[in-house]
Formats: structure tokens, C-alpha cells, sequence
């Protein structure tokens, strides 16, 4: 294996158990084991996101990028090839098989909309190079509607009709790429899709405006003969004071009313969430309740901090509660878990990569062995089933289904009389939870 730009790891990533004390190798991810009749790499398909592991500098509101890296360097096209050795040597290098792109991370803006076609063009015919040679898949694609400051007022929600046609112009083109590269899906996050101040905005005319462009999209995905799934991911604010994507459940109504709803389904963020005042389990269980479930971008927020912090998931809590709701969906598909979270500022080594994106892969193999367990052994089902018996009854599923109208099922009301107050035992599930967490 080459060395270029990771000489500090000489091998692959391996699983050596929970007992090892090797920080380079992981405890909890045995790619091949075999959980739910599927391995551990088959569950979970993670990828890289190129734009924080291989463009992001540690920049923040206070100052520039911090970090050194060897594959930045060069003329812009350079850089791209640089960044993109960097890409596959890194992802080999932690055992795994799918990355994450958007098109102005892996190639750079021309100064026409020909020249940025060209530039992504070479770009692409390299990484399919590296893809053939080493295995690794593209996961996804999607456009940078959002860096440039024509998209300042928007992309498909623009009030100018000219920047509506570039963000159309990078969406054919990031299309044509993600198809080039077999990308196993597309996604769409509405960048800068939302607004400052209604005061000087249409806001009925740019929702519109908005599945205008998603249905464009749509029809040249069937034109070129894309096969991917096509991918929302909502966000309730920032870089906009309110962006439409809110959350899982107005995406959702949006896909809708706009007769969108066959064609997507949803990328939920756990930071994405907690900035919208849920948790990452319940944008989870709303996308997967209306079947829209479709990849995750595995992340967390700060808890002390109010923004999109894009740290890398740590918590085993809360990936437990994750993995409870894609076990009970049998999965993602086509999806995967995309690692959109970075080091912080200090992690300045590249070393911190791999610590960063260890520390991750084994939060959420943890998380799938626990919900594993909670799942085999009916830890909480058995307490819901019992919950919601009187449901699970003949007459309960005629009215659930429509079958009862509300004069009869109003005649209960007498018949049995007041309800006996039932406890939800909170408490005790969640000491269930932990004991599961601590035993496995
Ligand atoms: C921004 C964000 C994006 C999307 C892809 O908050 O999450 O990186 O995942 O555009
Ligand atoms: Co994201």
C-alpha cells in the first residue's frame, strides 16, 4: 500500500476487539460479523465526506484554515488530483468503501459554466480510475448550490431566473458525474433554500420554485438513465435565518404537495435535528414512518452550542436509539452512513482523521449490537405491545382501518367505562437502555 499522505498508518484499519488498546484498530466494527443476517459493512456501507476530511482547513468565524495538508498544493487542478489520491488512500487505508462528494469538492469552479464542466469531466475520469482499481463506490453526489455568492438570495429559490439556471446548469452536470461514477444516490440540500426576512420575499413562489427544480431534476434523471435514489436532506436554519427543508416532517408534506413524493426520500442529519429541537431518533422515525428513510449523515451537534457543529458521533446512546429505528425499517437500501462531520480546530493532524472517523465507525457498530440485543430479546417490545393491546384487537384494528364509524366506537365510552390510567414507566425503559449499553 502506498504511503503518500498518510505515512503514519502503515496498514489497514483492522477490528482487534474490545479489549484492544490500540487507538489505530477497532474495538467495536468487525466489518465481516454477521448481525441480523448481515455483515457489520453490509449494515452500515460508511462513507467519507470529501469536503471536511480533504477540503476543510479548520477555518472558523475567527480565523482561516489552520491545518497543513500535503495534497493541498499545486494549481487548482493539481490540488484536485492531490485531493483525490488523498481520498482513496485514506478510505482503503480505514477498510471502508464508499465516499461522498459535492462537485466543487472534488474539482474546481472554471470561470464559465464550460470550463467548470471540463474541470469536473477530468476530475470524474480519474476517480473512476481509482474506483476500478481499488473497489470504492461513490455513495453520493450532490451540487454546491450554496459557496458561490451568486447563490447568495438562493439557488432554485432565487428571485433572479438567471441563478436558478446556473444552480439548473451545476445539477445536470453533477448528475452527469454521479452517474459517470455509479453513484448509488443523489442527494439535494437546499444550501441556501430559504429566506431572511419575509419582507422581501414570495414565499409561496419560491417553495414552488423549489420543486419546480427538484422536478427538472427528476425528469433528467429518467432522461439519462439514472438509477440512483434521489435524496432530501432538511435543515431548519443556517446559512438562512429559516431554510424550507425545516425537518423530516415538512419535507415530507413538501414532497407531497408537490407530487414529488415518489421520486425522493430523505438523508436525515443528526445535527440537522438537533438544530431543528429534535432528536436524531425522531427525524429518523417520522422519515422512516412514511417509508422516506434513505441514508443518514452521521454527526453530532454540541449540546452547549446552537449551530451546526458537525462533530463526529461519539455518543452510544444516542447511535443505539439510532440503530433501533433503521433495524426496524430492515435497513437503508441504497444508502449508508456519510461521516459529514469534522475535527475540530485543534485536531490538526491528519492523524485525527483516522481517530475522528474510528471513534465514529465504532459509536455506531456499538449502537447496532446493543439495539441488536434490545431487538432480540423484546427488551421494550414487550412493554409497548402491552401498551397499545387494546389496538391490536379486532374491533381496535376496525376502527385504525376505517371500518367503525364514530357513533359505535363513541357506544365504548358507556360500555366500558373510564379508562384505568396506565404508566408509561419511562424510567424503567431507560434503565433498561443503559444496562443493555453497559452489557454488551
Ligand atoms: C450542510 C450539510 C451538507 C450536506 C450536503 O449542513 O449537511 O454538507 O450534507 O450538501
Ligand atoms: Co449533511
Amino acid at each position: 500500500m502506498s504511503a503518500t499522505y498518510f505515512p503514519e498508518v502503515t496498514k489497514p484499519i483492522a477490528y482487534e476487539g474490545p479489549k484492544s488498546k490500540n487507538p489505530l484498530a477497532f474495538k467495536w466494527y468487525n466489518p465481516t460479523q454477521i448481525v441480523r443476517g448481515k455483515t457489520m459493512a453490509e449494515h452500515f456501507r460508511f462513507a467519507i465526506a470529501y469536503w471536511h476530511t480533504f477540503k476543510a482547513g479548520g477555518a472558523d468565524m475567527f480565523g482561516p484554515p489552520a491545518w497543513v495538508r500535503a495534497w493541498n498544493a499545486g494549481t487548482p487542478l493539481e490540488a484536485a488530483n492531490k485531493a483525490l489520491a488523498a481520498n482513496f488512500e485514506f478510505i482503503q487505508k480505514l477498510g471502508l468503501s464508499y465516499y461522498c462528494w459535492h462537485d466543487r469538492d472534488i474539482a474546481p469552479e472554471g470561470a464559465t459554466p464550460a470550463e467548470s464542466t471540463q474541470n469536473l469531466h477530468a476530475i470524474v475520469k480519474e476517480a473512476a480510475k481509482y474506483q476500478a482499481d481499488t473497489g470504492v463506490k461513490l455513495l453520493w453526489g450532490t451540487a454546491n448550490l450554496f459557496g458561490n455568492p451568486r447563490f447568495t438570495h438562493g439557488a432554485g429559490t432565487n428571485p433572479d431566473l438567471q441563478v436558478f439556471a446556473w444552480a439548473a446548469a451545476q445539477i445536470k452536470d453533477a448528475l452527469d458525474a454521479t452517474l459517470a461514477l455509479d453513484g448509488e444516490n443523489y442527494v439535494f440540500w437546499g444550501g441556501r433554500e430559504g429566506y431572511e426576512t419575509l419582507l422581501n420575499t414570495r414565499y409561496k413562489q419560491e417553495t414552488d420554485q423549489l420543486a419546480r427544480l427538484l422536478h427538472l431534476a427528476v425528469d433528467y434523471k429518467k432522461k439519462i438513465g439514472f438509477k440512483g435514489q434521489f435524496l432530501i436532506e432538511p435543515k431548519p436554519h443556517e446559512p438562512t435565518k429559516h431554510q424550507y427543508d425545516f425537518d423530516a416532517a415538512t419535507v415530507i408534506g413538501f414532497l407531497h404537495t408537490h407530487g414529488l413524493a415518489d421520486h425522493f426520500k430523505l438523508n436525515i442529519e443528526a445535527n440537522h435535528a438537533t438544530l431543528a429541537g429534535h432528536t436524531f431518533e425522531h427525524e429518523l422515525t417520522v422519515a422512516s414512518a412514511d417509508g422516506k428513510l434513505g441514508s443518514i449523515d452521521a454527526n453530532a451537534g454540541d449540546v452547549l452550542l446552537g449551530w451546526d457543529t458537525d462533530q463526529f458521533p461519539v455518543d452510544i446512546y444516542s447511535t443505539t436509539k439510532a440503530m433501533l429505528v433503521v433495524l426496524a425499517q430492515n435497513g437503508l437500501g441504497s444508502g449508508g452512513f456519510n461521516f459529514d462531520a469534522k475535527c475540530r480546530r485543534g485536531s490538526l493532524e491528519t492523524l485525527d482523521l483516522f481517530y475522528a472517523h474510528i471513534g465514529g465507525i465504532d459509536a455506531f457498530a456499538r449502537g447496532l449490537l446493543v439495539a441488536d440485543k434490545l431487538l432480540a430479546d423484546r427488551a421494550l417490545e414487550d412493554f409497548v405491545s402491552k401498551r397499545y393491546a387494546s389496538w391490536d384487537t379486532p374491533f381496535g384494528q376496525d376502527v385504525l382501518t376505517g371500518k367503525v364509524d364514530l357513533e359505535t366506537v363513541a357506544a365504548l365510552a358507556s360500555q366500558k367505562g373510564e379508562p384505568v390510567p396506565q404508566s408509561g414507566r419511562q424510567e424503567l425503559l431507560e434503565i433498561i437502555v443503559n444496562d443493555y449499553l453497559l452489557g454488551v
